[in-house]
């Protein structure tokens, strides 16, 4: 089992070519704003038909959908806890959503997975606090097929915790 390569990137997910992006998406797998917003927008109005037929996803766990019209061939979407100021078990439900994302891109076959900051921007989890969580629970996921993952920051401030983190 070779060590799965972890490296930041400040892109647009919607962008990469990649075998699956997750999304920080809502219960109801609907649509909203944020990176949510922008991956149904890039997909098209199939991604949206598809999730119809999921019927909603609880905190912490994950669904997997076609890439649509991304370049991404998979759209992994999970559902983040709100931040509740940390004693509500964020930790554990946010590593939850890397490790449920992860294990889902291996029944897919995926090599290649990039990631959004989960959590962080509507739902309000601190960067600093989820970043840790994020590289945490990626770097302990034994992984068969997944050889890279791609944490896929938005902002130069995003970039620089994560990178922080992984000591780049
Ligand atoms: N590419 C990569 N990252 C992005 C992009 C993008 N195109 N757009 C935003 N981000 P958020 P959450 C970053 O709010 O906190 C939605 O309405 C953003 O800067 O998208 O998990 C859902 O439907 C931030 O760092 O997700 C839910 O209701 C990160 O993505 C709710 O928001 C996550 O911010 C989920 O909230």
């Amino acid at each position: 089992m070779a060590p799965v390569r972890l490296r930041t990137l400040r892109a647009d997910i919607t962008t990469l070519r990649v075998d699956a992006i997750v999304n920080a998406a809502n219960g109801s797998l609907l649509g909203g704003g944020g990176v949510d917003g922008a991956i149904h927008r890039a997909a098209g109005p199939g991604l949206l038909e598809e999730c119809r037929r999921l019927g909603g996803c609880p905190t912490g766990q994950a669904r997997i959908t076609a890439g649509h019209r991304l370049p991404a061939r998979h759209v992994i979407h999970t559902v983040g806890p709100v931040w509740r100021g940390g004693d509500a078990g964020e930790a554990a439900l946010l590593a939850a959503c890397y490790r449920n994302s992860l294990l889902l891109a291996e029944a897919a076959g995926c090599a290649t997975v990039a990631f959004p900051s989960i959590s962080t921007g509507v739902y309000g989890y601190p960067l600093h606090l989820a970043a840790p969580v994020a590289v945490a629970s990626v770097a302990g996921f034994a992984a068969a097929t997944v050889r890279e993952v791609v944490f896929c920051c938005f902002s130069e401030a995003d970039l620089e915790g994560y990178r922080v983190v992984l000591g780049e």
